[in-house]
């Protein structure tokens, strides 16, 4: 985590060494080493990068060291040109290949308690956001939130649990990406001390073949970078969670698991939603659809609503980081 005025200063000076040393969008070679901080805010369809630059990748000049001492290499073996050459069936300008590689190759490792019950079924969605850098929205879809023992109605154990991680990408023209920032949901928008969701740099976790290792807690499954972050955050009240190490499990990225874009919030833009209502795929007598397209609908894990008010919706939680939009914006201006 950078503090407002860190950022402001490395931005500075990263912008100093880029204005005297690259122009945006030169030919860099097989390198190219995004800016860092140099956001300028949510973009639009119209954004001056789908003009400039087309419509994902930006080259804006390499650093020297290459990498940047707060990203994580990962080898995805596909170049961002190749991204852009193919069948694209939510329209985003990134292939369905394409998505269906970042997303495996980015997908979280977890590391789970190993009494914990972590039925789920998972989605994601990919989506261009400024520059090189692409979003990856990771929905665990817990079927169930088996609570704490306390006494406030955040305790309770109820149906469906929309966790969540997102994991922002550096494309590259060489097979070599950058995992750049990771934002872990951990009870986010609950009030009461509980909500311990934040946003890192990728070198602050720590990482398995370049994707990110979240410590999963015990039956309210908040996703945190380590062990003793999971423990030292609780749920307000001095009420602490838990985290055991003993099973490393991943995030299961299936071909048709894909959530797409949102056409509902972009109507004439082209986009395409993959998924939206669903049935569970991993347990399918259950009785419920979930559905991730559709704002305020909250999620049950596919069970019965009958029970309890189940869990915030994954659409708003979508929305509150732009992948609703045709481009999501960098998690550091989401989250900042
Ligand atoms: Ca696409
Ligand atoms: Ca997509």
């Amino acid at each position: 985590m950078k503090t407002a005025l860190t950022r402001l200063a490395t931005a500075g000076a990263i912008a100093l060494v880029f204005l005297t040393s690259v122009s945006a969008c030169m030919d860099t070679g097989n390198f190219i080493e995004p800016i860092d901080d140099v956001d300028t805010g949510p973009t639009s369809a119209a954004s001056a990068a789908d003009t400039d630059c087309g419509l994902v990748i930006c080259p804006e000049g390499p650093r020297p060291g290459g990498g940047g001492s707060t990203f994580v290499a990962n080898n995805v073996g596909l170049t961002i040109e190749q991204c852009q050459a193919g069948t694209d069936s939510d329209g985003d300008g990134l292939t369905d290949a394409c998505e269906l590689t970042v997303a495996r190759a980015f997908a979280p490792w977890m590391r789970v308690h190993p009494s914990d019950d972590i039925t789920r079924d998972e989605y994601y969605a990919v989506t261009p956001s400024t520059g090189n850098r692409i979003l990856v929205f990771y929905a665990f879809g817990y079927h169930r939130d088996h609570g704490r023992v306390c006494s406030h109605a955040i305790c309770t154990a109820h149906n469906g649990d929309s966790e969540f991680v997102i994991v922002e990408v550096a494309a590259q023209s060489d097979p070599t990406w950058y995992m750049t920032e990771v934002f872990l949901s951990a009870h986010l928008g609950e009030g009461w001390g509980a909500d311990h969701s934040d946003r890192f740099d990728a070198t602050e976790l720590d990482s398995y073949r370049g994707a990110p290792i979240v410590w999963v807690a015990k039956n309210k499954h908040a996703n945190y970078k380590s062990k003793a972050a999971c423990e030292g955050g609780g749920l307000g009240w001095g009420i602490a969670e838990h985290c055991g190490s003993n099973e490393l499990a991943f995030f299961r990225v299936y071909a048709d698991g894909n959530l797409g874009q949102s056409e509902n919030d972009n109507p004439g833009a082209g986009l395409r939603m993959l998924t939206n209502c669903v049935g569970s795929r991993s347990r399918p007598n259950l009785p419920r659809t979930e559905c991730y397209w559709i704002a305020g609908r909250r999620f049950y894990g596919w069970q019965s609503r009958r029970e309890d008010n189940g869990s915030g919706a994954y659409y708003d939680k979508l929305a509150q980081f732009g992948f609703h939009r045709t481009r999501a914006p960098r998690l550091a201006v989401s989250w900042p």
